[in-house]
């Protein structure tokens, strides 16, 4: 259809993952070396107010995304994840942290190529920097490990939006709709 020309249009999302130590009865049930449970996702970060439809908080984005497809490290089975609804996300565990690709699939009317995001999967908490000098004395400090409070889960999500240029016409009906 004909395009809306001199428009954009804006859908902010958040994409990342959260990650938990696996508790002793969870890892009787993985693969032995499995540390952590960590979920991927891509969701919205529209504000809920005035929203019907709602997945886990956050507004749907199935009127808009057909498919998000999550390329996981090749020591998964698998390891290409394909998700055709909401909530846009995989759940797993394992023991190590590694790059994933991510890519959003928009429904036909929109006339768009997906979208590629790359990620960073963390299962383990920061560190806290060493102190180089001690604030008082000015002098240089010896290396001593710096104490953390204890963390039970570990966040690493980040902000985008997705943009769309002169929207076909009937896309525009659609995200004008939400
Ligand atoms: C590393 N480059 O060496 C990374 C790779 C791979 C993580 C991390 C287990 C999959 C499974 C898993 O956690 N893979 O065996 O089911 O740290």
């Amino acid at each position: 259809t004909e395009r809306v020309r001199g428009i954009q249009i804006h859908r902010p999302i958040i994409y990342g993952n959260s990650a938990v130590l696996l508790t002793a009865n969870e890892r009787a049930t993985v693969a032995a070396d499995h540390t952590h449970r960590w979920t991927l996702g891509v969701r919205s970060a529209a504000s809920v107010e005035g929203r019907a439809e709602q997945v886990g908080g956050a507004e749907d984005m199935s009127y808009f995304i057909k498919r998000v497809t999550f390329k996981l490290h090749d020591t998964y089975p698998n390891p290409n994840r394909v998700v055709d609804k909401p909530p846009f996300e995989v759940t797993e565990s394992g023991w190590g942290e590694f790059s994933v690709q991510i890519q959003i699939t928009f429904i036909p009317e929109a006339q768009e190529k997906p979208v590629r995001l790359n990620h960073y999967i963390r299962i383990h908490q920061w560190h806290l920097p060493e102190p180089f000098w001690d604030p008082d004395s000015g002098l240089p400090k010896p290396a001593a490990p710096t104490p953390l409070p204890q963390q039970d889960s570990v966040h690493a999500w980040q902000y985008d939006e997705i943009v769309f240029t002169d929207p076909p016409q009937a896309f525009f009906d659609i995200l004008r709709q939400h």
